[in-house]
């Protein structure tokens, strides 16, 4: 059916809104889920806005004080954080939330309505890029609870395999504000019409080609990695001379959104490994809030997610804030660095 919003643009014309509700009612995507969602669409919107403002309204800087990850709070963080807290406590969806900047899990109030879903939220990803106008994002991942209703949540309910996720995807706030979504059916990229105020639909079924010829790692940690990541490093560094018989490029952003977007729109791999600085630790990013979802989104993309050794999506959580190595990215890129550690 053609609508005003299909003159004169160029894309799809599709809101965001529109979209959830062609897909409602299934029983894979019942309404609770897609309203659920177009809540966090609404979060990301406010924080893109609080984002765009940046300096102009004070938002920059730190809040003196640390997370549970012992990481200095932005103020911004805080703020993404409240503004994710404010959309979700009253929507009746959730029976609790989780989030990179509480030490705790967050029920919904007895007195509000209660729902069935938990939210786990980084409400901003990225953020030691917010002073220097790098892209950062929100990322979210959804989980059931699948204990009865009558049983008080808790964290035990969050500890699910990512393959439990029912909806996963991240907000990029860049030079244009995306959001993108999986609800196990591909991958689709909305694109934040200030004009409208909605998010539209600009691409969906997206698919990370198979090969790459660009990887993104922090370099600077060269000496501390595992003999595999050296080995799979050093060989794209040997470019067409070397046995890869081709040259590659590298980027690092350092803001895990922005640089798994650019694998999402053009392919390459994104490795966080497990380094000798901390070796008690499996890596530095999150297991829950960071590495499930993007593996998920990755995998519905066509692409691949592992830690090293095994599948992302496969991992049983220990803890809500655990971390873990990531490897993600263009499958046979994924599989090669894989089977380094795995025939090692
Ligand atoms: P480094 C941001 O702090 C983050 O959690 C990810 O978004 C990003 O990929 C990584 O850390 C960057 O880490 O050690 O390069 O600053």
């Amino acid at each position: 059916m053609t609508t005003s919003a299909d003159f004169g643009k160029t894309h799809s014309g599709i809101t965001l809104s529109r979209y959830l509700k062609e897909r409602s009612g299934s029983a894979q995507l019942p309404a609770p889920l897609l309203h659920l969602l177009a809540e966090v669409a609404h979060a990301c919107k406010r924080i893109s806005h609080a984002v765009n403002q940046g300096a102009l309204a004070g938002v920059l800087g730190s809040a003196g004080s640390e997370n549970v990850q012992g990481e200095v709070q932005k103020t911004l963080d805080i703020l993404a954080n409240d503004i994710l807290i404010q959309a979700h406590e009253w929507g009746g969806h959730l029976a609790a939330m989780g989030s990179e900047e509480m030490d705790n899990i967050l029920p919904i109030p007895k007195h509000y309505p209660q729902g069935n879903y938990l939210l786990m939220f980084d409400p901003l990803d990225g953020s030691s890029n917010i002073e220097v106008n790098v892209s950062i994002g929100t990322i979210f991942s959804v989980l059931q609870k699948t204990t009865s209703a009558s049983t008080e949540v808790s964290v035990e309910d969050f500890l699910q395999a990512g393959s439990k996720q029912v909806a996963a995807g991240y907000c990029v706030y860049g030079p244009q504000t995306t959001l993108v979504l999986t609800l196990g059916q591909g991958v689709a990229m909305f694109t934040l019409d200030r004009d409208q105020g909605e998010f539209v639909l600009t691409q969906d079924q997206v698919q990370i080609p198979a090969d790459t010829k660009e990887f993104a790692i922090n370099m600077s940690n060269m000496r501390h990695w595992d003999a595999p990541v050296k080995r799979y490093v050093d060989e794209c560094l040997q470019g067409k001379e070397g046995i890869r018989g081709k040259d590659f490029n590298m980027r690092w952003i350092a803001s895990m959104v922005a640089d798994v977007h650019r694998i999402l729109m053009r392919g390459g791999i994104f490795m966080y490994p497990w380094d000798k600085r901390e070796p008690g630790k499996p890596g530095k990013l999150r297991l829950m809030y960071e590495a499930n979802p993007m593996s998920w989104l990755v995998e519905q993309a066509g692409g691949a997610a592992t830690n090293g050794k095994q599948r992302i999506l496969d991992i049983q959580p220990a803890h809500l804030h655990e971390r873990v190595s990531v490897i993600l990215g263009s499958k046979n890129e994924v599989e090669r660095v894989t089977t380094y550690h795995t025939k090692a």
